[in-house]
């Protein structure tokens, strides 16, 4: 063994595990969760390429959250050092103890939660084996963005405290992609809920970010994390965008040289879909064939293709000068949401149905990826209509467990907004950050952070 622990010395101030440890630890995970067999205990001590073993006494196997953030509690309060360990085939050493660290051991904790197939979204606890993922997603249509020759031990909590590369990355990009978001469990036991159904949310600093990478040494990434799945067929979709009536008709009317490529019936929303392949002939037999078969489903009741560039920038263009005609149109509150796509209009109805006939509600977005551009339109800016609309908006979000920023951030605007989709936790910890940062707070202040945080 090229057990680095000679180069290393053990840090005197942890403590070593007694028979109360042990009591407190069965008291909480049981007989079964608390190993001290010595066979079990060499395997775990021990690294996959055999080149790195470590003397751990105890190995402990959580079976959710709550468990864990009893185990992190208590070792931080006893000052007990612990490695957190998925599948034990990381190749640099970082999954086994170098001395007598308490081994967590992430396998039990492996439950596929759930799995939306019209977002592609799958939820799933932090020890599913990487190869029992793939093979539930390609029974389902969908690709896992993620694949390795480990796959058949790693485990998703591993991959994502790695944030392994693999073999698909060039097609797929990085788990910091397609991790959209994470439950990790700190040091101390606090849990961080950082999961959202949401593909967009720009409230304040993206912390999933620190832990995707930080190989067990900020967090265990512990009950579900959730992976952006591909479709097999959306190879070549590259944009997919929503406009409802009333946002053509702001265009139409307040752009110059805009035009309906469409006959002007009044349909209740448009859809604008990019394709941008490597293969033209291929691409346009595919869309095509898309909409015819959407138009046989009743999917859509109308169509047109751009036959070219100018024609597909003028279909653009109507997409793009939303925000303009808004503009010219006179005062607008904007909200920049992150929602089940399912609900999303529900929302620009029933504030329509709040205002009346005082504003002109438009919605439009980003569809692909559960964005709702909520826009409201006014002769002039006035506190009565604001409070129409704030906090309802909010809450309404907050209820569906969607973003109050999907992209624009939240600036000077939602700052103080920020609870309505982070918990208090979250907030804590990004203000802590900041405060490690920016001690003085002197960079943009009274932006983003709640303001009673940020002094
Ligand atoms: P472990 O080896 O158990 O742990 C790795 C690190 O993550 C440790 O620091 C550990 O403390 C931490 N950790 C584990 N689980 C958690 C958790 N739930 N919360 C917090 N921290 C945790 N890597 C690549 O990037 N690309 C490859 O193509 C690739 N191919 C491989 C092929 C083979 C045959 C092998 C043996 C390894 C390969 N690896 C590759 C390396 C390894 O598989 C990856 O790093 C993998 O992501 C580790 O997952 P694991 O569950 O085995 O984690
Ligand atoms: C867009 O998608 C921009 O057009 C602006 O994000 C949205 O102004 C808006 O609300
Ligand atoms: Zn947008």
């Amino acid at each position: 063994f090229g057990s680095l622990a000679a180069k290393v010395q053990r840090n005197p101030s942890f403590s070593t595990l007694n028979s109360d440890d042990i009591s407190y630890f069965k008291e909480i995970l049981g007989e079964k969760g608390v190993i001290e067999d010595e066979e079990w205990l060499a395997t775990a001590n021990t690294d996959w390429m055999h080149k790195y073993k470590g003397s751990s006494k105890l190995l402990l196997q959580p079976r959710s959250t709550e468990e864990v953030s009893q185990i992190l509690k208590y070792c931080n309060s006893r000052c007990l050092a612990v490695v957190p360990q998925g599948g034990n085939t990381g190749l640099v050493g970082g999954s086994v103890p170098v001395f007598d660290e308490v081994i967590v051991n992430m396998s039990l904790m492996n439950n596929i939660i759930s799995f939306d197939k019209v977002s592609g979204i799958l939820v799933c606890e932090g020890g599913c084996i990487l190869e029992n993922l793939i093979t539930f997603l390609d029974n389902q249509g969908f690709i896992m963005p993620l694949d390795l020759g480990a796959k058949g031990s790693c485990q998703i909590g591993g991959n994502v405290s790695t944030n392994a590369g693999g073999l698909r990355l060039v097609r797929y990009g990085s788990l910091h992609g397609n991790v959209l978001g994470l439950e990790v469990v700190l040091a101390d036991g606090n849990v961080i809920d950082m999961l959202g159904t949401l593909r967009k949310d720009n409230t304040g600093y993206d912390l999933k970010h620190l832990f995707i990478g930080s190989e067990g040494s900020l967090g265990i990434v512990s009950k579900k994390l959730l992976m952006e799945a591909k479709r097999k067929l959306g190879e070549i979709l590259s944009a997919f965008e929503f406009l409802d009536s009333k946002s053509l008709d702001l265009v139409l009317n307040h752009l110059d040289g805009v035009r309906n490529p469409l006959p002007p019936t009044l349909h209740k929303f448009y859809i604008l879909i990019e394709t941008t392949g490597s293969d033209e002939p291929y691409d346009r037999q595919k869309l095509e064939g898309f909409l015819l078969h959407a138009m046989e489903a009743g999917l859509i009741s109308d169509g047109a293709l751009a036959q070219d560039i100018n024609q597909a920038s003028s279909f653009w263009r109507i997409r793009e000068g939303i925000p303009e005609a808004l503009m010219k149109a006179g005062a607008v509150y904007k909200y920049d949401l992150s929602l089940p796509v399912e609900k999303m209009y529900d929302l620009v109805e029933e504030m329509r149905t709040r205002l009346s006939d005082s504003a002109n509600v438009v919605g439009y977005g980003h569809l692909g990826d559960g964005n709702l551009h909520l826009n409201i339109s006014t002769a002039q800016y006035d506190d009565g209509i604001l409070t129409q609309i704030e906090p309802f908006v909010y809450e309404w979000t907050s209820k569906h467990r969607g973003s109050i920023s999907a992209e624009h951030g939240l600036g000077l605007m939602k700052a103080n907004e920020i609870f309505y989709s982070k918990p208090t936790a979250t907030v804590s910890l990004m203000a802590s950050i900041k405060k490690m940062l920016d001690p003085k707070g002197i960079l943009n202040p009274y932006k983003v952070l709640p303001h009673s945080l940020s002094s």
